[in-house]
Formats: structure tokens, sequence, C-alpha cells
């Protein structure tokens, strides 16, 4: 019999491609899905796998909806990839970041408790749980300290998913991922933002990017690779923590470089500093040690910055292209 699985946020980057691999090993793929008042599925329908998976109603902020989905389901395997994942907007909205980002894994955890305890969990971790970095190179023993109401509601939701895993014995594993990218980040993320320019620019349409601290750093890979760390994690006899990184970290003055090189551009004639994009307080480098990873789950990023960058710039040209046809 096919596995089954429940991905949260599978409307999101990393949740349409953790959908399409997990059909690819034959799982049956449930998403939990939150109402908007416009559709959010264009991710499924990009990857072609929409009528693939089925689609439950539910938030992560209502634990009835979650148990519903659980006994509706009754999945072996639940990925909590759902969150308010913009940093920048955490500060705007705390309380609803740490209501869907914090209590939300809470409610999952709490849910499979009590109706699903035989399933393995996933929490979605992050680097921005180390914020103002207490060693230059992050791993799983670095001590954490978070720099935004994001960083914190998912420093609350990591030691949840350790706790429940000590408490009660749930197979709760925590994948603290840093920064990962694909074309189908969102808009507001910096690649993404930087991409998209670059195509618009280089198409005519558009002839200034707005950017904030380009001299943060970041340690930048691909999101297809990233969602494959997940997946074994849950795989392991033990349920257990994981830094999953690329190893190198690069300016966003950099990263910004290489994608205008990629249409033949200097990025010094197009980026403007707007302050409007910092932030009240900054994450300035990460740096992640993959090792453990590697180790134990024979994972390694497979993408560098420069394909990475040169795949979201090719894709956002196809996609102004059809917009200004
Ligand atoms: P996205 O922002 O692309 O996706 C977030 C998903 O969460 C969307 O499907 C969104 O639904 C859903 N969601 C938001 N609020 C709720 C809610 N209240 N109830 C149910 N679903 C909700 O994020 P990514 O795919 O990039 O990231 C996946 C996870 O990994 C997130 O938890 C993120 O914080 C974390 N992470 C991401 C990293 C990265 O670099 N991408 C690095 C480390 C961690 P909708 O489409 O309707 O808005
Ligand atoms: P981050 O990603 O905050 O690391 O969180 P983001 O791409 O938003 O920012 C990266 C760095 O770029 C700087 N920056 C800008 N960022 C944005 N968005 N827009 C700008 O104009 C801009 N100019 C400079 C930022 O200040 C920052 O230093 C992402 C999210 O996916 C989180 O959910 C995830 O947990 C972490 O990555 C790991």
């Amino acid at each position: 019999m096919s596995k089954s699985a429940l991905v949260t946020g599978i409307t999101g980057q990393d949740g349409a491609y953790l959908a399409k691999f997990l059909l690819s090993k034959g799982y049956e793929v449930h998403g939990l899905l939150a109402r908007r008042a416009t559709p959010t599925t264009w991710r499924l329908k990009y990857l072609d796998i929409l009528d693939k998976v089925d689609l439950i109603d539910g938030d992560l902020t209502d634990i009835a909806s979650i148990v519903r989905a659980l006994l509706e389901c009754r999945p072996d395997e639940v990925y909590n990839l759902g969150a308010q994942s913009f940093v920048a907007t955490s500060w705007a909205q705390p309380i609803l970041t740490a209501n869907a980002t914090g209590l939300g894994a809470l409610n999952i955890l709490e849910a499979i408790r009590q109706v699903r305890p035989e399933a393995k969990f996933y929490q979605a971790s992050t680097s921005e749980m180390f914020g103002k970095i207490q060693e230059p190179v992050q791993s799983e023993k670095t001590p954490f300290y978070p720099r935004s109401p994001y960083g914190v509601s998912k420093l609350f939701a990591h030691w949840m998913t350790v706790n429940y895993r000590e408490s009660f014995g749930l197979f709760g594993c925590s994948g603290i991922l840093f920064n990962h990218e694909s074309p189908l980040r969102g808009i507001e993320f910096v690649t993404r933002k930087v991409s998209d320019a670059v195509a618009r620019i280089a198409l005519g349409v558009q002839k200034e990017l707005r950017l904030g601290n380009i001299d943060a750093k970041r340690d930048w890979g691909f999101a297809g690779d990233y969602v494959q760390a997940m997946w074994a994690m849950l795989q392991q006899p033990e349920p257990d923590t994981y830094v999953v990184a690329t190893g190198r970290t690069t300016t966003v003055r950099e990263m910004c470089r290489i994608a205008f090189e990629r249409v033949g551009l200097n990025y010094q004639d197009h980026v403007v500093i707007d302050p409007k994009f910092y932030r009240p307080a900054e994450v300035d480098i990460l740096l992640g040690n993959p090792s453990k990873a590697k180790e134990k789950l024979g994972w390694e990023a497979k993408t560098t910055l420069e394909e990475l960058m040169a795949m979201m710039v090719d894709a956002d040209l196809e996609r102004v292209r059809r917009e200004i046809k």
C-alpha cells in the first residue's frame, strides 16, 4: 500500500516541490488548503500536479480543521510547511505571525498527539533562528538568537517539536533550512525580486530595482534540492534535528551581479538603495554547516548560486515575455 502524507503550506514554494517529490515516490499526497479570496494553486499548476493532490480545507490557526484533516487522510507523514514566512511582514503583523508560524505548529503537534500519534512529523525550521549569529558557521549545536517576530515564532515551533519528541515520543524532526529559492519563490523575497527585475529591465519594461541592505549575506540553495532533505529526515530510524545548507555565503550585492550578468547587464547601472526596505533588526550573515545532513542523510546541495540565478532569470524572462506579448 502506498504511504500517505499531509503537507501544510502545499500552495507555497516548498509545498509544491515537496508534493511533486512525494508523488514521484508513490505517495498519496494531501494538502491543507487555507481559504483565500483568490486561487492560490498556481505553483501546483506550474508543476503539473494540481489534479494529482487532494486538497483539504483547513487553517493552521484552527485546530479543529487540522484534526478533521488528520482523521480524513490518516497520514503516515505530516510536513508542516505552512507559515507567514516573510520576515519583513512579521514586524507589521507580529501577532498573526506568532499565531500561524508559532502556535500553528503547536496546533499540529497537539492534533497529532491526540488523533494520529503514529504519524511522523516534519517541522520547517529556519536559519533565521540563528539571527544575530553566535558562531561564524552555524550547526545543530549553535545557540539561537532570533532577530524578528518570525524568527522568535519559528524558535517556539522548533522547541515545541523537540519537546513533543522528548515528552510524548512523537517522531518529530526539525529541519533548520537555510534560504532556498527557485522560479516558484514568492516575488517579495530578494532573489526572486531580483530575477524578476532583471527580466523586466532586459525586456525594456522596467528601469531600476530598489533594494534595502545589499551587504547582507545569505547561504542560498535550490528549493528542489532542499525538499529531498525533509523527506530523508523522516526515513531515519530516529527523529532528530538537522541543518540543511550549501556551506557558501554570498552578499545580496554579489547575487545581483550574478543575476544581471546573465543578461549581459551591470547591476550598478540599475540597483537603487531604498531605506524603505531596511529591517528594524537585520540578520547580517548566515552560513550553515551541512555536515550532519551529509553524513546521516546522504544529502548534499547540488545547485550552485550561479545555476540557481540562471534558472530563475530564465524563467522570469519567459514569464515576462508572455505577459508583454
Ligand atoms: P511560502 O511563503 O512560499 O509558503 C507558505 C505556505 O503557508 C503557503 O502555502 C501559505 O498559504 C501557507 N499558510 C500561511 N498561513 C497559513 C495558515 N494560517 N494556515 C494554513 N496555511 C498557511 O514559504 P516557503 O515555501 O518558502 O517555505 C516553506 C516553509 O519553510 C515555511 O514555513 C517557511 O517559513 C520555512 N522556511 C523557508 C525557507 C526558505 O528559504 N524558503 C528557509 C527556512 C524555512 P497561501 O498560499 O494561501 O498563502
Ligand atoms: P530572508 O529572505 O529574510 O533571509 O528570509 P529575504 O529574501 O526576504 O531577504 C534576504 C536578505 O536580503 C536583504 N534585502 C532584501 N530583502 C527583500 N525581501 N527585499 C529587498 O528589497 C531587499 N534588499 C535587501 C534582506 O534585508 C535580507 O538580509 C527567508 C524566508 O524564506 C524565511 O521564511 C526563511 O526562514 C529564511 O529565508 C531562511
